[in-house]
């Protein structure tokens, strides 16, 4: 855990840097769909990419609580600019951090760290989404090796990444998440192809694509923890995943809360400003409210992880709610805007369409409801 000094120094370095650099960069990044390098060089040299990667291995080694306080403060900015690190910081990375021998973490985490590896997270297929125990993509021993065949769909940043965290089934007799292993995968392995960016709804800027495997040979000392453990791996990487996604929802939320603040401050109808209307300041203080508390549930579920306490849970429920809660601000967000919400030009519409992302990937709502309700029943509350 840092000290709350450099902790602080290093969240007002980042809104500075989000303000200054970021903020004007939006319109830019939507309409190429790419960020522009210069601005990811200066994410690399804040840190960005290794806030969460242990200090031994050139990390900034930050708790699970200020990874989400960074977050808080990052995520006032179109969410595609986080998710250029996002995947280093978070699934990309965490297999390796928790489940990675010596070797494994001495060869990548210094890379994954300063930014110069990008990594990503292959779990999702055609046929396995939220039944993710399900993949097909088998992984057969080969002597030292092991060969991977199979299709994995919606991998972020996949065509940016130059190492993979692949979950494969090593035991085809096995159905569930028993059979599966986890694989580090470096992505110049012969027989990898990527498909072209998806066009997508939302978060331009922020890429996902197909991903092929077809007798990729991966040498076995790339297998992350035993043979058969890698869903449960996948599994404790989107636990912690969810609590930084939603704090990525809080980040989000403030933005849109200042915006519609601001707004309804300088808008005038009926000769008064909007925020004169009891309809408006209800929907201020609504958006207000819940995103207190989202970051209160997420402040007190990643202080709980950072005490080594299991947060499946947890994190499921700050995940739903978080959101959620950014779905509603940013609803409200165009209802207090009006036209010029609808409209491009204000940058209101495009965080409308960002947010949506939020409430279907790493675990949609109804897989964070299940997931709660499942703990519920074996906690017993
Ligand atoms: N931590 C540790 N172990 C876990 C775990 C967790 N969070 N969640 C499940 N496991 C373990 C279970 O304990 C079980 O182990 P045993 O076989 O020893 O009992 C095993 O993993 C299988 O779990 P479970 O029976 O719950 O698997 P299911 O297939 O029924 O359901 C869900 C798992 C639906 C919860 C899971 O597939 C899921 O989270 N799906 C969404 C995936 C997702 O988020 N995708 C987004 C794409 S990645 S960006």
């Amino acid at each position: 855990m840092h000290d709350p000094e450099t902790l602080a120094q290093l969240l007002s370095a980042i809104r500075r840097f989000v303000n200054e650099r970021l903020i004007p960069l939006e319109a830019k990044i939507a309409e190429d769909d790419a960020i522009p390098a210069d601005a990811m060089a200066e994410m690399r040299a804040l840190g960005l990419f290794g806030l969460s990667i242990p200090e031994a291995f050139g990390g900034l080694g930050l708790s699970m609580e200020d990874e989400c306080r960074a977050m808080f403060e990052f995520c006032r900015c179109s969410p595609a600019f986080r998710s250029s690190f996002g995947t280093n910081v978070g699934i990309g990375s965490q297999g390796l951090v928790m489940f990675g021998d010596d070797a494994q973490k001495k060869r990548w985490l210094p890379g994954i760290a300063s930014g110069e590896i990008v990594t990503s997270f292959a779990l999702t297929e055609p046929e396995a989404g939220s039944d993710s125990a399900s993949v097909r993509t088998k992984a057969e021993r080969d002597g030292g090796e092991y060969v991977l065949t199979g299709a994995k769909c919606y991998i972020t940043n996949a065509n940016r990444a130059s190492l993979f965290t692949v979950m494969a089934r090593t035991d085809p007799n096995v159905k569930g998440g028993a059979g599966v292993s986890a694989f580090l995968v470096p992505s110049d392995l012969p027989g990898i192809s990527i498909g072209k960016p998806e066009k997508k709804m939302g978060q331009q800027g922020a890429h996902i694509c197909d991903v092929h495997f077809d007798q990729v040979r991966v040498p076995a000392g790339n297998r992350l923890g035993e043979e058969g453990q890698g869903f449960r791996i996948a599994m404790q990487v989107l636990d912690r995943g969810r609590l930084h996604i939603s704090s990525v929802c809080v980040g989000v939320a403030e933005r849109l809360i200042e915006e519609s603040v601001r707004y309804a401050g300088e808008r005038k109808q009926f000769g008064q400003p909007l925020a004169s209307f009891q309809m408006i300041q209800a929907m201020l203080a609504d958006s207000r409210t819940e995103a207190n508390a989202a970051r209160a549930m997420i402040v007190d579920a990643a202080r709980k992880r950072d005490a080594s306490e299991s947060v499946t849970m947890e994190a499921a429920c700050c995940k739903l709610f978080a959101s959620e809660m950014v779905g509603r601000v940013a609803d409200r967000a165009v209802q207090i805007f009006g036209g010029a919400g609808y409209v491009a030009d204000h940058g209101i519409e495009r965080f409308y369409r960002d947010v949506r992302l939020f409430r279907i990937y790493e675990g949609a709502s109804e897989i964070q409801r299940l997931v709660i309700a499942r703990e519920m029943m074996k906690r017993g509350a």
